[in-house]
């Protein structure tokens, strides 16, 4: 099963219905390669049209190892591309964010060390980011001749506004986990890589409480609708808010509050 499929950069396991999705590279502190983006192209796909949520509920996302969650692309192997490799390869990073927002069940970021580059926009990805204090976020694209390719001219300008995104793209500096945190980048921040995982098992404890239909519609809203204007976003939010009506966990969520019940919901 796919679950447990060997990959070589990547580990998956599921435990409770937590998916636990580690970039598995540490020796090069988890940079992203082309085999990394393709076993996670491969593993993000299967989640999205086989399991839908059924066996997978949410997704702890990390780095192996306490010193990176992921130092950027492999700056070896770009070192190399012409032309069209780069927009091959940029393109693989960027359907693999984009497949990272279009999964049913919400991700976590646990971001335990450096989320340089191409771990910062692998970050941004995810529904939201934990971080441990010493982790160090950034796009140093410019200090190499690049420019951010997985996302990172766009989602950071939306994450912290576009002119500190540009600030932060422009230098290529190097965002604490401090600062990212005070900029609305990260959500919590913790003092060990263990404190975090338990806190992002604890978060995904709640979610998996409730209506994992409406958790997944409002993830759907919320990505699908983040690049429209406000009136067009409303429009989609009223669609899907209307379409909820339909599902079988609003009817048991709305009768179990009046009957002063616990809800069982099903998914459905
Ligand atoms: N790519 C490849 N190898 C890497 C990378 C990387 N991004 N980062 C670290 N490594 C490797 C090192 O080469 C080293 O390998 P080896 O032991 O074989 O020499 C090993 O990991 C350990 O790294 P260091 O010895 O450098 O560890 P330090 O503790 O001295 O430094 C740093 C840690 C500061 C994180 C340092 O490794 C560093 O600066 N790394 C690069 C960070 C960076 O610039 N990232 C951005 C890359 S560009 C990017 O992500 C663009 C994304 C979009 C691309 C779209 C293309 C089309």
């Amino acid at each position: 099963m796919y679950i447990t499929n060997n990959y070589e950069t990547i580990t998956f396991e599921v435990k409770e219905s937590i998916g636990y999705l580690t970039i598995n590279r540490e020796k090069k502190l988890n940079a992203l390669n082309s085999t990394v983006l393709s076993e996670l192209k491969t593993l993000l796909g299967h989640l999205i049209e086989e399991d839908d949520g059924q066996t997978v509920k949410g997704i702890i996302f990390t780095g192996a190892g306490e010193k990176a969650f992921i130092a950027g692309a492999d700056i070896a192997q770009m070192r190399d591309m012409n032309v069209d490799q780069a927009k091959d390869f940029g393109s693989l990073g960027q359907e693999v964010t984009l497949l990272f927002e279009a999964l049913p069940m919400p991700v976590i970021a646990c971001v335990n060390g450096f989320a340089l580059g191409g771990g910062t926009e692998m970050a941004m990805a995810s529904d939201f980011i934990y971080a441990v204090e010493s982790a160090v976020f950034g796009q140093p694209e410019v200090k190499l001749g690049l420019i951010p390719g997985f996302g990172g001219t766009q989602r950071l300008a939306k994450l912290v506004g576009r002119n500190r995104a540009k600030e932060i793209i422009y230098t290529g500096r190097n965002v604490s986990a401090d600062e990212a945190y005070r900029i609305g980048l990260a959500t919590q921040l913790f003092k060990t890589k263990d404190e975090m995982i338990a806190a992002a098992e604890k978060t995904m404890g709640q979610i998996l409480k409730v209506s994992p239909n409406a958790v997944k519609l409002s993830k759907k809203v919320m990505n699908e609708a983040n690049d429209l204007a406000v009136a067009d976003g409303l429009r989609h939010e009223l669609e899907q808010f209307a379409a909820v009506f339909g599902s079988e966990d609003m009817k048991e969520g709305t009768a179990a509050f009046v009957e002063k019940r616990k809800p069982e919901f099903t998914g459905k």
